[in-house]
């Protein structure tokens, strides 16, 4: 009932650096992720499943690839207030500055927000896998009497470090919190969680960067110029000023921002049963309707792989891998713990014949690949080996870059036949 009265603000990316090489020539919001997705589709999916359909994305690049992607993809009623709309930093009279943080993305584009009703903002980071219903969150809001409410999640020391920590008092209103402290500030930040998050030694509430914000205590905030970011000033300011309240969330949530934890959080959806559950037809993630033909395998042997459509394969094997849309892949390659995203195009056999394409778009026969991302539109010739793992170390050339001991192969990259790593 609320939902028209809920403008929803997706913070689509900063310079989106730890995830590098897949956002180099594309902006954040639109890489692409679970083999036919885009990072931007969980977000907005997740406002359509709960009926909130009034959508910003902010993100630092225009990209070609992201407005594509959206115009293309959510279509609603001529009749309806529904949109998606992309903005980018954009240089005006006053501010000639990209967005100096997530805070600052939001003052610089309110005057966007602003033409439209609200009471309700809802933020939403653009890096994180879960599925959420909103509306619990908000009604949580209205009946706390809270102006801001962030959404929280146990986590453990470890991972608290990469987080903002906070505490609560036994009615929920947050009453300190701590952006992002090192492993000894987070000491003495442990809570009073359920004796299940206690088992699993998550001690410590993290923010999930998801914050509502009353209309009004967002734009007297934003009046001031002086603080650019939610983590680091809004929400430690506001604390103990105004009333900003913990919504406590039990289901599954990531944060995807990196390359180790996009690529385990993709290689996850293989397991038997995926935290993330793309076959939940009440929480469906929408995405591009490609009008791909099935996918055609060839001597085969499959393991734990998720398919998507539009794929020529004659490999002799692949487990606990994501293959992406429109992907090929020669015979006898065995891949292994990868995920391979496919491509934008195929090359048709005159077209390879005309040009006397010696390596086709795509993986070619007797290649090994293990712990790696192949982005888009790589060609990888015959007799490749790629085997990321711990062994390697972080490195960066032309064609490829390392993090964590997964290789990315860089969007469009050319590999050589017989080439080795
Ligand atoms: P981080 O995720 O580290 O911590 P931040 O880098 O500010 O915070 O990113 C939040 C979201 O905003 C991400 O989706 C990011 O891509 C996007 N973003 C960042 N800068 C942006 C910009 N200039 N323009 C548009 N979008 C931008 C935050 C909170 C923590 C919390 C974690 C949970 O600060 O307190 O624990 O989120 O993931
Ligand atoms: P996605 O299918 O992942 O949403 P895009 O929308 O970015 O990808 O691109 C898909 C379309 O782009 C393809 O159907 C194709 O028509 C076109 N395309 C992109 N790159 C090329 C290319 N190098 N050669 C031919 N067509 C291309």
């Amino acid at each position: 009932m609320m939902n028209n009265k809920v403008l929803s603000i997706i913070l689509g990316g900063g310079q989106g650096s730890r995830l590098y090489p897949l956002t180099e020539d594309r902006s954040k919001p639109a890489v692409p992720i679970a083999g036919k997705y885009r990072l931007v589709d969980i977000p907005i999916s997740n406002c359509i499943n709960s009926d909130i359909k009034r959508m910003f994305v902010l993100t630092q690049f225009n990209s070609a690839s992201l407005n594509k992607h959206i115009k293309d993809t959510y279509h609603f009623s001529f009749f309806s207030s529904a949109f998606v709309e992309v903005l980018a930093a954009e240089q005006t009279m006053t501010n000639s500055n990209w967005f100096q943080g997530t805070a600052d993305a939001v003052r610089q584009s309110m005057h966007h927000f602003l033409r439209n009703d609200f009471e309700y903002a809802l933020i939403l980071s653009g890096d994180q896998l879960y599925q959420m219903d909103f509306n619990e969150m908000i009604e949580k809001h209205i009946e706390s009497g809270a102006e801001i409410s962030v959404a929280t999640y146990p986590v453990n020391a470890k991972d608290g470090t990469s987080f903002g920590i906070l505490k609560t008092d036994e009615n929920s209103m947050i009453s300190s919190f701590i952006e992002k402290p090192n492993s000894e500030l987070i000491k003495g930040w442990e809570s009073e969680v359920s004796d299940e998050m206690k088992g699993e030694g998550r001690h410590y509430l993290a923010s999930m960067g998801i914050y509502v914000f009353n209309k009004q205590l967002l734009v007297d905030l934003m009046n001031d110029p002086s603080t650019n970011d939610f983590g680091k000033e809004i929400i430690p300011q506001a604390i103990g000023k105004r009333p900003v309240y913990s919504y406590q969330y039990e289901g599954y949530w990531t944060d995807i921002g990196t390359i180790e934890s996009f690529f385990e959080a993709n290689i996850g959806l293989t397991d038997d049963i995926p935290k993330f559950n793309l076959y939940d037809k009440d929480q469906r993630i929408y995405t591009r309707a490609r009008i791909l033909p099935t996918t055609k395998l060839a001597g085969t042997t499959l393991n734990e792989a998720v398919i998507a459509e539009g794929c020529i394969i004659q490999a002799s094997k692949i487990e606990k891998s994501v293959i992406g849309i429109r992907a090929r892949i020669g015979k006898d390659t065995v891949i292994t713990n990868a995920y391979i995203m496919g491509s934008d195009y195929y090359e048709t056999l005159e077209e390879i014949e005309k040009n006397h394409i010696q390596i086709l778009v795509g993986i070619g026969e007797r290649c090994v690949i293990n712990n790696a991302i192949i982005d888009k539109n790589s060609k990888i010739g015959d007799d490749v080996t790629i085997n990321g793992g711990k062994h390697l170390e972080d490195t960066e050339t032309d064609l490829y870059v390392i993090r964590d001991g997964i290789v990315v192969i860089k969007k469009g990259a050319i590999i050589p036949s017989g080439f080795v790593l």
